[in-house]
């Protein structure tokens, strides 16, 4: 459905992601309002704070080599096959990702370009990158954010052993100095295992240098304030189909557990894919939004995009200061409520961009209120709440109900649907 609802709106046969023209075909997804976010890269824009928070974690990864350039269209091959996805993954369908058309996507993750890194020949790197998610709407989903990857290999061989285990234990003595207080679990497990063709006790030494080297990036990040509170951060057993044994870190923030990001060693088959031979490493993707929301104050996603002065000016290349928010405008609830067509499927990501793409970043959160049945018809109706507010100005009710409006004929245009 979402390819159709796409051609529909936009009735040409190409769409341009900086530069390069790509046909649309009946997978095409991507929205307008999404193609417009593509070449603003706000990582690279100096003083803006995703920009400083990728500068400070490129300082702490001293002697790291860094990217920050490759462009967000990708085969599904690169995004998923070579990251060793399973055919039938989630990830995959065109409700969860964008795609440009058939053969092109916008990348869903940094890790995309993990294979394109070690293919260099790099054994340490750091790679920033814009990432495109289909997703709800709300304070902290944006279905464009920030990751920064990053790698480090080392030789399979005795030496190397040796490399690994005089890095452990500079970075334990930096970290033994500090306020900083880790719940860990085990380095592998039987849920977790090693690989096999990994050396057991080798990949447990890998293990153990990605957790120093993040909890000491980690400590550099969070652990700045004079507080007397030891900083918490707890490791958790994960899984991604390109990392084993895998893990996630939560860091304890204003009393919740924020998760920011994902990790493990890299699978032997994107290291065979990139040529390297007889290494072995760990590689990691956090999201940067999610971090700088935190250390800025930032209380809604949407500010990162917002060319407002009072936003913009409040920050400084190079430095974290906190926040200071202008004045909150008042919100606008508008209900819309329908008949699902029954043939159609209308995913509520396809009902979000719908909206997204109608309203823009007038839209602050959309909930489904009510759905049901109707016992004779068999016909399913939902009711939506879309709130709206501007982060800059206070929005007149006229206008509310003409984006409103807008929003209802293109639903009825679109999607086929039955307004009740
Ligand atoms: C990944 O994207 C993996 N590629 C991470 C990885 C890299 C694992 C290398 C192993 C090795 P995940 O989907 O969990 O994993 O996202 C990683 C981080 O991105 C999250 O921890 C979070 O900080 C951030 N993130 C994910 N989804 C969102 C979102 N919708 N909005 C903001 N940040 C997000
Ligand atoms: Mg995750």
């Amino acid at each position: 459905s979402s390819g159709l609802a796409f051609r529909r709106r936009i009735s040409q046969k190409h769409v341009e992601i900086l530069g390069n023209k790509y046909p649309v075909d009946e997978v095409t997804n991507v929205t307008p309002s999404i193609l417009s976010k593509v070449p603003l890269r706000l990582h690279t824009k100096p003083g803006h704070p995703l920009c400083t928070l990728r500068g400070l974690i490129e300082e702490h990864f001293a002697g790291f080599s860094h990217v920050s350039s490759f462009s967000p269209v990708v085969s599904p091959f690169k995004n998923f096959d070579e990251l060793s996805f399973a055919k039938d993954h989630p990830g995959r369908a065109v409700t969860d990702s964008y795609y440009v058309n058939k053969d092109m996507m916008l990348r869903t993750h940094t890790s995309a370009h993990e294979v394109e890194m070690f293919r260099k020949g790099e054994d340490k790197w750091l790679l920033t990158a814009d990432v495109y998610r289909r997703d709800e709407i709300d304070g902290s989903h944006y279905p464009v954010f920030h990751q920064v990857e990053g790698a480090r290999i080392f030789d399979a061989t005795p030496e190397g052993v040796k490399a690994v285990e005089e890095d452990n234990e500079r970075l334990a003595q930096q970290l033994a100095k500090s306020n900083i207080e880790i719940e860990d679990v085990p380095h592998v497990s039987p849920t977790n295992p090693v690989q096999e063709g990994h050396d057991p006790v080798f990949a447990e030494l890998v293990a153990k240098n990605l957790k120093l080297s993040l909890n000491g990036m980690i400590l550099k990040l969070f652990g700045g304030g004079a507080s007397k509170e030891p900083l918490k951060v707890r490791w958790i057993e994960a899984f991604f189909p390109f990392t084993s044994p895998s893990f996630e870190v939560e860091v304890l923030y204003q009393g919740k557990w924020l998760e920011i990001l994902g990790s493990g060693v890299v699978v032997k088959a994107t290291l065979d894919t990139a040529g390297v031979q007889n290494k072995i490493g760990w590689a990691f993707g956090l999201g940067l939004e999610r971090i700088a929301m935190v250390l800025y104050s930032i209380p809604d996603i949407r500010l990162f995009w917002t060319e407002d002065e009072r936003f913009l000016s409040q920050f400084k290349a190079g430095e974290i200061t906190t926040f200071k928010p202008y004045s909150k405008y008042p919100a606008c609830y508008k209900d819309v409520s329908f008949w699902l067509p029954a043939e159609t499927s209308l995913h509520e990501n396809d009902f979000c961009d719908l909206v997204r793409d109608t309203a823009g970043d007038l839209v602050e959160d959309v909930k489904k209120v009510d759905q049901f049945v109707h016992p004779k018809t068999k016909r399913t109706s939902v009711c939506y709440r879309i709130n709206y507010r501007s982060m800059d100005r206070s929005l007149s009710n006229e206008e509310t109900n003409q984006i409103q409006g807008q929003v209802v004929s293109e639903l009825k245009s679109r999607f086929g649907v039955e307004i009740r």
